[in-house]
């Protein structure tokens, strides 16, 4: 009811208004044409001149006001190398447009006004000029072809590919509805091949070949995090409809297109505690992060970048946001160690694993670190503890029911090698243990040849014979309970005592 009162009364006014000039009008026609019109013109000269001068004053305060939701300026620099070249691109664009509209709009009401009626005044018939036609197409066109080459070589060099030779991470962000997956290459630093056929849902999103040995460090991470100073290439890739991978912050952004592999080269400049520093020093960051809650912590506080999907990809496109974090490359190390391989946590020894219960080189190489490390702690004189001077050899393996080494043993038969020859006057003990399944003295021979077989190992690479005795004890040692799976598994071992070094 109201609007309709509303709508009424605006067009009661227009008629009104209506009503006003046309007794105007009818008055002019009785006092005489020319006066009317020579008034008439002074008016809408004055008024053009002021709405001109409103206009431009509200256009020059809008400009200020919004000044720093402008992009590269205020609280918004960007946080990438390449993303001030960007700025300063839509920036250029901004200056000469807003020179050009701003002399426009000077123009447009000062000539109504200059050339407004005045008696005696006549209008000079203007049918063609050369010179203004040549003016007014060349100096657009000198512009356009500025701004068009600047963002060529701009173009060009944000998206240049990384040259052979170059420093970088590669990571791979793969869009669907209604979800990133974020991987990193792990340890290596590359990631492994995938096969869209092995994509399995819930076990193998990607389609990854564990065949592939790159594959096994690589991890998923809930969030982008980055190191500062460090080129980024990030694969972007589709799995159902097209998507957009959207860092505004570092103004990178790409689509993710089914069926075609693009990418984006950056690198971020800033940390997140840095940037959230530099936008500490606007009132409008010093806000509550709550509206609702004057307490809360203020907005700077809590400011994250953020990864986003900038392509309408359906009904959850919202939900497709994660948080970015930019940290210091010590930071960054830290983390990315932290971080567990997807292969180890959720595939080893299942049925998607096709190594499933045999050893592998990584696997082998961590065993290895480990054994140093146990080692370097049983060779401290200032280590009294006669625990950490037996280690459990679990990385030397037997040929099943044999005492011939495997392969994958020598890692572990050549950190003890070295370990002589770090240490000359060390002396050991190789015990073999069996648990208590199947004939004792058939134990007890198999366990004392698994410990001469280590030792003999380690003589043929030039120990002294004289440095390890090799005893098999059978199932007489156990550690713990031969009655159960897990109980024997941990019986059957060999063992390297320390005797004195
Ligand atoms: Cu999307």
């Amino acid at each position: 009811m109201t609007a309709l009162i509303t709508i009424l009364s605006i067009i009661l006014l227009f008629v009104v208004l209506l009503q006003i000039a046309k007794i105007n009008e009818i008055t002019a026609e009785m006092k005489g044409e020319e006066e009317y019109l020579t008034k008439s013109a002074e008016l809408n000269g004055k008024w053009l001149i002021i709405f001109c001068v409103l206009f431009l004053g509200s256009f020059a305060w809008s400009a200020m006001y919004y000044a720093n939701r402008l992009m590269g300026y205020g609280p918004l620099k960007a946080a990438s190398e390449h993303g001030s070249a960007i700025d300063s691109m839509f920036n250029v664009t901004l200056i000469f447009t807003g020179i050009v509209f701003v002399i426009c709009h000077i123009v447009l009401f000062w000539f109504p006004y200059k050339f407004r009626y005045q008696k005696g005044k006549k209008a000079l018939f203007l049918p063609h000029d050369n010179r203004l036609e040549i003016i007014w197409t060349a100096l657009p066109a000198l512009v356009m072809t500025i701004l068009v080459v600047q963002g060529l070589v701009t173009w060009n060099k944000v998206m240049s590919d990384v040259k052979s030779g170059d420093e970088y991470m590669e990571i791979e962000a793969t869009a669907w509805q209604f979800a990133w997956n974020l991987r990193y290459p792990g340890a290596d630093g590359k990631l492994g091949v995938k096969d869209f056929r092995l994509i399995k849902p819930g076990i193998n999103e990607l389609g990854q070949d564990w065949n592939d040995e790159r594959n096994l460090d690589d991890y998923n991470a809930d969030e982008l995090v980055l190191p500062k100073g460090k080129k980024v290439r990030v694969r972007i890739i589709a799995r159902d409809v097209l998507h957009n991978f959207y860092l505004p912050h570092f103004r990178v952004k790409m689509d993710a297109v089914p069926g075609i592999p693009t990418y984006f080269i950056f690198t971020p400049i800033k940390t997140t505690e840095e940037f959230r520093q530099e936008l500490r020093k606007y009132p409008e960051y010093q806000l509550p992060s709550d509206p609702n809650d004057p307490n809360s912590e203020p907005k700077w506080k809590v400011f994250n970048y953020e990864l986003a999907c900038a392509e309408l990809c359906g009904k959850g496109h919202y939900s497709m946001r994660r948080l970015v974090k930019v940290v210091t490359p010590e930071e960054w190390e830290k983390w990315n160690k932290a971080q567990k391989s997807y292969y180890f946590t959720s595939i080893r020894n299942t049925d998607d694993d096709p190594f499933k219960g045999k050893p592998i080189k990584a696997e082998l190489m961590m065993k290895g670190e480990e054994m140093k490390s146990m080692l370097k702690k049983a060779l401290d004189t200032s280590n009294t503890n006669t625990a950490d001077k037996t280690l459990r050899l679990d990385n030397v393996y037997f040929e099943t029911g044999s005492s011939k080494l495997s392969s994958e043993s020598e890692i572990a038969l050549d950190i003890l090698k070295q370990t002589f020859d770090q240490y000359p006057k060390l002396h050991v003990e190789i015990g073999g243990h069996t648990d208590n399944v199947g004939d004792l003295p058939l134990n007890l021979k198999l366990s004392q040849d698994r410990a001469n077989a280590v030792k003999d190992y380690l003589v043929s690479k030039g120990i002294a014979a004289d440095k390890i005795v090799s005893i098999g004890y059978g199932p007489n040692k156990p550690v713990d309970s031969n009655d159960s799976d897990a109980g024997r598994t941990k019986n059957r071992r060999i063992e390297f005592k320390i005797l004195s070094f």
